[in-house]
């Protein structure tokens, strides 16, 4: 994605985005979050705009995006609703095992559907007793013949019973501790066996759609492996190393847009006499909120420059990003509350909302104290 054509297609993707996002997605943000219900209507209009596909090759019927495209894009996207941001955020983490491990075969498979939003994907790592401990799954994979059996239950999996792709991770070698005999699976809805258990009410990004994804004796062809048996919780991590910054970018947009409510608040609000923007109390707080926004972007794009250029450590400034900039949008969010003190407290108001989104951003794709340890591992090896 060097090229000048390139360059102004980005571009020119930004300006529908920004359009898209003011015009059609933050006029439904509070709706979606009332009603806790999937947003089809926003999953078709990224659809139809090519949204979706930008993570996928040019050969695929993608855009073939850069890193820094794509997280500008759910920045966006979720300065409007965090939820509509969050769609192209997983389609990614959905897809991503498949890009890194996939044989040509296999993404020539899920790619073109996966590009034009007609199936969604999904990312199913976590267990009820797996969470920071990625490697203690109970999930497994039983080889028979040219099949593999599995039987498990995946649980706070987004998407979950709407994705069709499911990249499902599992013990292939029961006999292997931690983190190893783990193998990644593609595991299509349709595949007997395979069904949605409880869906969870949650706190925020209440529109997305997160449950448990429950595996009876589903049977997939042993084609469905991802890379090698084995290999699963590298793939794993690999990818998480590269879609830690769509978490990033998910709380930079939330942050972005709770500041610019403030900012339009404390301009218009008359309290003694003077909107309150006249007192130095607020401007300070203004002031904070600004610069910690523009700190946490500046390192999230520098991950994201990083990944276009191939660095090989970038794992470091994407747990960095995923941290920094959850971390800011839950202060940030909270003081978007308080200046709009009742009045951001109600659900008329759109910062309540933001401060519930912000913080699962602290928590998914590993938390933030899981992030430091990534940071600290890679500091001090
Ligand atoms: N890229 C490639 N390989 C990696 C890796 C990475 N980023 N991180 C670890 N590995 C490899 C290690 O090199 C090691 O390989 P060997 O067995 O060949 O030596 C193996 O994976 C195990 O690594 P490690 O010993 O570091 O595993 P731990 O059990 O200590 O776990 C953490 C490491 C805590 C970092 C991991 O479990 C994690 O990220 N947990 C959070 C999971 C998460 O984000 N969950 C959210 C679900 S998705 S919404």
């Amino acid at each position: 994605m060097t090229t000048a054509t390139h360059v102004e297609e980005e571009r020119m993707i930004l300006d529908t985005v920004r359009k898209l996002a003011q015009e059609r997605v933050a006029p439904r943000a509070a709706e979606i979050d009332a009603t806790g219900e999937f947003p089809w209507d926003m999953k078709d209009l990224l659809a139809e705009n090519g949204i979706l596909g930008l993570p996928f090759a040019e050969e695929y019927g993608g855009i073939g995006a850069s890193e820094l495209t794509i997280l500008k894009v759910i920045e966006e996207l979720s300065k409007a609703d965090a939820t509509t941001g969050l769609l192209l955020a997983v389609q990614q983490l959905g897809s991503l095992p498949i890009m890194l491990a996939g044989s040509p075969e296999q993404k020539e498979r899920y790619f073109p559907k996966l590009a034009a939003g007609e199936w969604l994907a999904a990312y199913g790592l976590t267990e009820p007793g797996s969470g920071s401990d990625a490697g203690a799954m109970k999930t497994r994979a039983d080889k028979q013949g040219d099949t593999y059996v599995l039987n498990g239950l995946k649980h706070f999996i987004t998407n979950a019973g709407l994705a069709h792709v499911n990249v499902i991770f599992a013990k292939t070698d029961t006999s292997a501790p931690g983190t190893r005999g783990i193998s990644a699976f593609i595991v299509e809805s349709d595949r007997p066996g395979f069904r949605l258990g409880r869906v969870e009410n949650k706190m925020g990004i209440r529109g997305s759609q997160t449950g448990e994804l429950v595996m009876e004796d589903c049977v997939i062809p042993a084609a469905n492996l991802l890379g090698r048996e084995g290999e699963g919780f590298k793939i794993a991590m690999m990818t998480l190393d590269r879609t830690r910054p769509g978490v990033a970018a998910q709380a930079l947009g939330i942050a972005q847009g709770a500041l610019d409510v403030a900012v339009k608040y404390a301009k218009e609000r008359v309290q003694f006499g003077k909107p309150i923007a006249e007192n130095q109390g607020i401007q300070f707080m203004l002031a904070d909120m600004a610069t910690e926004v523009e700190a946490a972007r500046q390192l999230l794009y520098h991950a994201a420059d990083l990944i276009d250029a191939g660095a090989p450590n970038f794992g470091r400034f994407s747990a960095m990003a995923k941290m920094y900039c959850s971390d800011i949008a839950m202060k940030v969010t909270g003081d978007a509350v308080q200046i709009l003190g009742g009045y951001g407290y109600m659900k008329e108001f759109p910062v309540e909302r933001m401060m519930r989104d912000a913080k699962i951003c602290q928590i998914y794709e590993g938390t933030n104290q899981i992030q430091r340890v990534v940071i600290a591992r890679d500091l001090l090896r």
